[in-house]
């Protein structure tokens, strides 16, 4: 049994999308994601130029020397580009595995540890009136579970706000734009200090103690002022907060964690188990936040989860809608079995999208269920994907008020 073709295919239905799509001998395809937001051409060329060629000919059940083979073989570590087209290869050789198997993916992972993978959508709004909006719309679709993100007064569009909703609209927020030099956004980390808290307070008192709720605070505080913002919060009980300082200063967590109960969250950026070494072992952080996308595949996150799992560290897998809904079926059937599993992000794809990735994952009553399909249970329209050409969009950058270039 071995690999006959490796197709990377691109599509474009509102985002872009990259995608690996390995093929045996015998017909038996499996799909991969490599999609890293606002850089996708490179994952492209690294798969075409420099993995592909390597694939051809090869057994397909050897995953873990693959994964190895394409690591160590690289000699050049780490990475997103590099974590990323190694993760493609990875679950589209997971996915063909369990084809081969007659089983969802989730079986071979050990099978299922809970009935469904509870999930947390995005709310936002520039002010609390269309915030409230935002949660309420978000209610009505079934969650049990929403970050909350908020227009700051006096600054004009920021990370994570959608255009304001009208009740029942759907949420639809891409940061990535389509333009030909990157958007710039304004940023005052005092004036966002000083107005998250009060946001919470009004959320709490309108929807009461019993919702999950989360915030994403984007990697744009020192240590200290994470530490100050952490506090703030407590009376509102978070679920977590995501990415409250740069998580490669791990040693600045230390701070962090000992001025503040509020739990934390971290690695979205990161690719490797190497990022997570401080923060884990001495329990700087209670959420591992990487998509199985940008950190080298099922088989990696695998063992991120289970080193964590020594330290009562949870899963909180990355998935907005940059991950393509074969990273995000990936990262379900991960969830589904490993124990120490804590929450999905679920930013619903476009209809656009799951035209061209049919799924079988559904979401009811704030679960996330993988479905019974054998393997990830992602099919692929190419006929539809070709439809949709690649259009460059870059993320925005941030700067502070004197122009300084700020973390986004
Ligand atoms: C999240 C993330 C995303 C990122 C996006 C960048 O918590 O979902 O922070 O919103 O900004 O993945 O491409
Ligand atoms: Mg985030």
């Amino acid at each position: 049994m071995t690999i006959r073709t490796a197709e990377v295919l691109v599509t474009s239905p509102g985002r872009n999308f990259v995608t690996l799509r390995i093929t045996t001998d015998d017909g038996v395809v499996g799909l991969g994601d490599a999609t890293v937001n606002g850089r996708e051409l490179a994952t492209v060329a690294y798969l075409k130029e420099h993995v592909v060629p390597l694939l051809i000919g090869k057994d397909e059940h050897n995953i873990e020397d693959m994964w190895q083979f394409l690591y160590r073989g690289a000699y050049w570590r780490r990475g997103p580009i590099t974590m990323a087209a190694i993760a493609a290869v990875d679950v589209a050789l997971w996915d063909i595995k369990a084809k081969i198997a007659s089983l969802p993916l989730y079986q071979l992972l050990g099978g299922a540890s809970r009935i469904g993978a509870l999930a947390y959508g995005h709310a936002s709004g520039s002010d609390t009136e269309s915030l409230f909006t935002s949660i309420r719309n978000h209610l009505d679709q079934g969650f049990k579970a929403i970050r909350v993100q908020t227009g700051v007064p006096g600054l004009g569009q920021i990370y994570g706000v959608a255009g304001d909703q009208r009740p029942g609209e759907r949420y639809d927020y891409e940061p990535a734009k389509r333009l030909p030099l990157p958007a710039e956004e304004t940023w005052d980390t005092r004036a966002y200090l000083r107005h998250v808290p009060t946001v919470f307070a009004a959320v709490r008192k309108e929807f009461g103690p019993e919702l999950i709720l989360l915030h994403d605070g984007h990697h744009r505080m020192t240590p200290n002022q994470a530490a100050s913002l952490g506090k703030s919060l407590e009376p509102y009980d978070l679920f977590w907060l995501e990415d409250c300082t740069p998580g490669e200063n791990q040693e600045g967590l230390r701070r962090v964690r000992s001025q503040t109960t509020t739990p934390l969250a971290i690695g979205e950026v990161f690719n490797t188990v190497h990022d997570y070494q401080t923060l884990i072992t001495e329990q700087l952080i209670d959420y591992v936040r990487s998509a199985v996308t940008h950190t080298g595949g099922i088989s990696a996150l695998r063992k991120i989860m289970d080193f964590a799992a020594i330290y009562q560290i949870k899963s909180g897998f990355h998935g907005p809608t940059d991950i393509s809904p074969v990273g995000q079926a990936a990262q379900l059937h991960l969830g589904m079995a490993i124990h120490n599993f804590g929450i999905q992000e679920y930013m619903k794809h476009s209809a656009e999208t799951l035209e061209v990735f049919q799924t079988s994952y559904t979401f009811t009553d704030g679960l996330l269920h993988p479905g019974n399909n054998p393997g990830l249970g992602v099919d692929y329209n190419d006929e539809l994907a070709n439809t949709f050409d690649y259009t460059p969009a870059y993320l925005p950058v941030n700067r502070l008020l004197d122009g300084t270039v700020h973390d986004w």
